[in-house]
């Protein structure tokens, strides 16, 4: 449903990733495009540079004056703007269209698109099934929230023959007529509660990657999310698929015994799970997704399970960085809810020493307890949200606060010994202290490979402070 943009007004609000392919997009349709970050046209930097100067482009909007409404045909909010921002607030309260960058740029899309969300799980859902894919002889475009905006592709020759959307709360947002062919929720749990009013609007965002769907359509449900039932009774979609990590399915697809065992209309396959290289219950789900929607897109069994072979998971999630005198790093600062710092903990029967912290963002740190009791040597806790965290569980185990990274990095070097995990899963956001989890999932990982590099050169262990 393509929509005539010529000489129309949009109002850029944000200008990151998202906005910044978003008025690349509205520019080559030929829109005026307005735009209003919090940040400064200096603070923005090249992304704002680019920009100056060109035809159709108005840059330097602020977000506390509303008076650009008055002509604005559009607005496009990036993902991170939240629905309280007073522009997008007021814009909304006047009745203007407001359809994020996901919305837009699907309206653009040629090719069947599937797209995944879920609280955790979805990059390496949405990696795997692109890896699947492929390994079948299927031209994928990957992309969404993963970190490649899906408008950029919509602006592009779109030669594939899926797109295969990792797609945010944050994006469902402002959507009305997104459309993919094949949908799925993998889990729902307490996450970007300083963004959504609770956490049943958030579930009610979620839900809507199903609302255009209908025949011919599939949607992909977790049977063990209690509130799954329900919601395939409200479903459009003419197929509905389960997957299950602790129920038999009659059909669908689920964990038995060495087997993931896939059963559809009498057909019944197995999965061997040795031949799976990613670690954990959670990550089986995942798996299990991605097989029933591979299955929907014509992938043999024999093809799936190569494919399987070959993935090792994603950057930022347990990511296995270094061993260092014995003590064994992995970076999972893609971790930034609780949920997901619980998911990593699970694999850990102990002695860890858990770095948690950053910019909290709702969520209940109570489940961790027993987990932290069990496991946890020594919980280093670390930025905006440090002192929180440790009113909430930090009696548990030993507790220190760190302030930032860097420390806490150096404090679990002095207090771990060989045969523990350190294990970063910060169950926050990044956001106080760095650009995003890449950022300080890379620096993470920068300080222990000079803890490996000085300890080869016979100055460690006194040399990180
Ligand atoms: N900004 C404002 N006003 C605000 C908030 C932000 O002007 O009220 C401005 C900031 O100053 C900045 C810009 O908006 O200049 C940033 O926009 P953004 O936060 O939407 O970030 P992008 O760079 O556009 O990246 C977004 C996603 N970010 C978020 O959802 C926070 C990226 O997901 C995504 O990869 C990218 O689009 C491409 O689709 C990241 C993420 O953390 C990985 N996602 C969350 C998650 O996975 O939990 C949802």
């Amino acid at each position: 449903m393509f929509m005539d943009l010529s000489g129309k007004r949009v109002l850029v609000i944000g200008l990151g990733r998202t906005g910044v392919a978003t008025t690349e997009f509205l520019l080559e349709k030929g829109a005026e495009v307005m735009i209003a970050d919090k940040k400064s046209v200096s603070e923005l930097g090249d992304a704002a540079k680019v920009l100056i100067g060109l035809a159709n482009v108005e840059l330097g909007i602020r977000q506390d004056d509303t008076s650009v409404l008055s002509r604005t045909d559009m607005i496009v909010p990036s993902p991170g703007v939240p629905p309280f921002n007073h522009l997008l607030a007021e814009g909304l309260k006047m009745g203007i269209p407001i359809l994020s960058e996901l919305e837009l740029a699907s309206r653009y899309l040629k090719k069947p698109a599937i797209a995944i969300t879920g609280t955790n799980g979805k990059t390496t859902t949405t990696s795997l099934l692109g890896r699947i894919l492929e390994h079948c002889g299927k031209r994928v475009f990957v992309g969404g929230n993963i970190g490649n905006p899906l408008i950029s592709y919509a602006n592009g020759r779109q030669e594939d023959d899926y797109t295969v959307i990792e797609v945010s709360s944050f994006q469902l947002q402002w959507v009305g007529n997104f459309h993919p062919f094949i949908a799925m929720l993998l889990n729902v749990s307490g996450d970007h509660l300083d963004y959504h009013e609770s956490f049943e609007e958030y579930r009610s965002i979620k839900e809507r990657i199903f609302a255009c769907q209908g025949e011919g359509d599939l949607a992909i449900l977790n049977a063990e999310d209690p509130l799954s039932s329900d919601l395939s009774k409200k479903l459009s979609a003419e197929h509905i698929s389960w997957f299950s990590s602790s129920s038999k399915l009659k059909e669908g697809i689920f964990i038995d015994g060495e087997f993931l065992r896939y059963r559809s209309a009498g057909l019944e396959e197995e999965y061997p799970i040795r031949a799976i290289r990613l670690r954990g219950t959670h990550n089986l789900e995942n798996v299990m997704a991605a097989v029933l929607a591979a299955r929907m897109c014509g992938c043999s069994s024999g093809d799936i399970i190569d494919a399987l072979g070959t993935f090792t998971g994603i950057p930022h999630r347990l990511e296995f960085v270094g061993t260092v005198s014995g003590v064994e790093y992995y970076n999972d600062s893609k971790g930034t809810n609780v949920d997901a710092v619980y998911r990593a903990l699970e694999l850990f029967p102990g002695p860890v020493v858990l770095l948690m912290g950053g910019r909290h963002k709702g969520g209940d740190f109570e489940i961790l307890a027993e987990l932290i009791r069990e496991r946890v040597k020594m919980l280093i806790l670390f930025g905006e949200a440090g002192r929180e965290i440790k009113s909430i569980i930090g009696g548990i185990a030993e507790t220190e606060i760190a302030g930032n990274l860097k420390n806490a990095v150096s404090m679990a070097s002095d207090n771990a010994s060989s045969g523990d995990i350190v294990l970063l899963s910060p169950g926050c956001s990044s956001f106080d202290e760095f650009k995003n989890y890449e950022e300080r999932g890379i620096v993470f990982k920068e300080m222990i490979h000079q803890m490996e590099n000085k300890k080869d050169k016979g100055i460690w262990p006194n040399s990180l402070h």
